[in-house]
């Protein structure tokens, strides 16, 4: 897939600081941020992740519906994630670190696929309870990207994985449906698609998105950045009376200019 048409001089660009009205960053910046993607762990199980107390962002979706693609594609990186036609591809929560000069504010974890027919079913059961337990224990969790190919539309096993992580939503976990392989659709089975996905998604954004054909990469790229960033008050809700000017954590500031 030619699909890594990488920023050269993304690198180079200062990112925008934080307005008032919160983090914004342009598309180049946060292709530049997503560029400087690397692998940091797998893990077979939760309790092989490393603590961490930066911004994490897991792509969870159907078997086969495209996040290793997704997450190669936003990176401009050909194989960072293990993309595969064969379905399971991905076995282990893997972890990339992300942060320009080798600082890291920001981490994408990609996890295996559920609903893949071919797996026994108690290796389908562990792996669903290990999932929910990611979603419902990992403190770090910011933002997760369901994956879900509209031409099978969300299944049994998306709306329970919505349910898991419903409380955590309303309490602030940030959540995106990208419809995955849009390329396949036409434009008006776009738009159906994207108003079916937007009603179930229970209020949380929806795009289209092609790895192929390059649709929406830009605008998860922004979100992604605007989620790992988020404003001030935002990142420090209790400041504690601090009236100080206190260095912003990490996760809050965006990144040095090279
Ligand atoms: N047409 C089209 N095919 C895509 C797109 N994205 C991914 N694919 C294909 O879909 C298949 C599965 O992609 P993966 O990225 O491995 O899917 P996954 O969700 O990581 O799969 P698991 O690791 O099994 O959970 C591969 O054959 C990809 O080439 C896309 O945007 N358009
Ligand atoms: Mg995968």
């Amino acid at each position: 897939m030619t699909n890594h048409s990488t920023p050269a001089s993304g690198r180079a660009v200062p990112p925008s600081a934080p307005s008032a009205a919160g983090a914004q960053a342009d598309a180049k910046t946060a292709l530049g941020w997503m560029h400087t993607a690397r692998f940091l762990t797998t893990a077979a199980q939760l309790h092989h992740l490393p603590p961490m107390d930066l911004p994490e962002i897991a792509f969870v979706g159907r078997s086969n519906a495209g996040k290793s693609t997704c997450i190669n594609t936003l990176t401009q990186q050909k194989q960072l994630a293990f993309a595969s036609k064969k379905p399971g591809r991905t076995q282990h929560i893997n972890l990339f670190s992300l942060g320009r000069q080798n600082t890291t504010d920001a981490v994408l974890a990609d996890l295996p696929g559920y609903g893949y027919a071919a797996v026994p079913k108690d290796d389908k059961i562990r792996w669903q309870r290990v999932m929910a337990n990611y979603l419902v224990t990992r403190e770090n969790l910011t933002g997760v990207v369901m994956m879900c190919d509209p031409r099978l539309g969300l299944t049994e096993l998306d709306e329970t994985l919505l349910e898991v992580i419903r409380p955590r939503v309303e309490q602030g976990l940030k959540f995106l449906v990208l419809l995955t392989k849009a390329d396949k659709l036409t434009r008006s089975e776009g738009a159906k698609a994207l108003s079916i996905a937007r009603l179930n998604a229970g209020g949380g954004e929806v795009k289209l998105f092609s790895a192929l054909k390059r649709i929406g990469i830009e605008d998860t790229a922004q979100l992604l950045w605007q989620w790992a960033h988020p404003p001030q008050a935002e990142a420090a809700p209790d400041a504690l009376g601090s009236d100080s000017a206190t260095p912003s954590d990490a996760a809050a500031e965006p990144p040095e200019a090279d």
